[in-house]
């Protein structure tokens, strides 16, 4: 990696955990590709039919759960530059897994929520969860509302977590590197142009393709995360 004078911001997407198994959004055969998105991530859609979004993330849960999803050289790689560089980088994910949380990284911010976190709609409270939600005996274990446990999941029309520990490292960053995303969903998707238009950072993209956004970044690399990042940060 390229000499830096100060902090690393880094984006990281579905396609990093690709390798280890969980599938992205948009690439074929993908989740958009399975289930319409208005009926499982958006608040409309939980409204409307909560047990087919508690079946939805349920299935998910179970999946991450399964004993051969781990984190790949890649989640490793970004952990070992945490090691490296201490709290000079700042890892954001868009990512609800926990495999960089597996992997070792610890300054870690999930903008979209955890699938292993359930949020109290009643006492707002977030707890660890393992187990499948929305049989109606799930009780908060805070203030024991019953049944009223949604996902810890930032779905579309709600606001992403962290918005202004993300918007201050932006500003601060010497490097931005986006890993494994689209591009395509916001606010994420526009951190390169905030980046850019402070103006003093090198921006990196290391996708599979180029994403939506790539003609912002100075350098992109495209190929499998698990090569790149690596290659890129050892
Ligand atoms: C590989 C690979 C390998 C494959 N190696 N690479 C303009 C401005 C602001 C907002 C909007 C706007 N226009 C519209 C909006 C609203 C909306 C939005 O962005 N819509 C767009 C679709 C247009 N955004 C929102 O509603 C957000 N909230 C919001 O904006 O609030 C307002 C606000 C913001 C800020 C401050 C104040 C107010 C919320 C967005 C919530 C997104 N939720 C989801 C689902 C929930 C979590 C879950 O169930 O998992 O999050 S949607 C889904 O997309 C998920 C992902 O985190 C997100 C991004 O997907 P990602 O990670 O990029 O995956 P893919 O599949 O798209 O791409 C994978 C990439 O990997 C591909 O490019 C592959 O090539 C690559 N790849 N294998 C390397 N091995």
């Amino acid at each position: 990696m390229s000499a830096r004078t100060g902090p690393i911001v880094i984006l990281t997407g579905a396609g990093i955990s690709k390798e280890s198994g969980l599938d992205t959004f948009r690439c074929a055969g993908g989740i958009w590709s399975q289930v319409r998105l208005e009926d499982v991530a958006t608040p409309e859609g939980f409204m409307r039919d909560p047990d087919r979004v508690q079946a939805f993330y349920n299935d998910r849960r179970r999946g991450l759960l399964t004993d051969n999803i781990r984190p790949n050289a890649a989640h490793e790689a970004l952990a070992r530059l945490e090691c490296e560089w201490d709290d000079e980088v700042f890892l954001v994910t868009q990512n609800i897994d926990d495999l960089h949380d597996r992997a070792g990284s610890s300054n870690l911010l999930h903008m979209h929520g955890e699938l292993l976190k359930v949020r109290c709609e009643v006492c707002h409270g977030v707890h660890e969860w393992r187990t499948d939600l929305g049989t109606g005996e799930d009780t908060c274990p805070a203030c024991g509302a019953l049944g009223r446990l949604r996902p810890h999941v930032v779905w579309f029309g709600e606001i992403p977590l962290g918005m202004d520990r993300i918007a201050d490292a932006l500003e601060r960053c010497a490097l931005f590197m986006s890993v494994g995303t689209s591009g395509t969903v916001y606010p994420a998707a526009g951190f390169v142009a905030e980046v850019t238009r402070v103006g003093r950072a090198h921006t990196v993209e290391l996708n599979m393709e180029a994403s939506n956004g790539a003609s912002l970044f100075r350098e992109v690399l495209q190929g499998p995360a698990t090569e790149l990042v690596p290659a890129y940060v050892d």
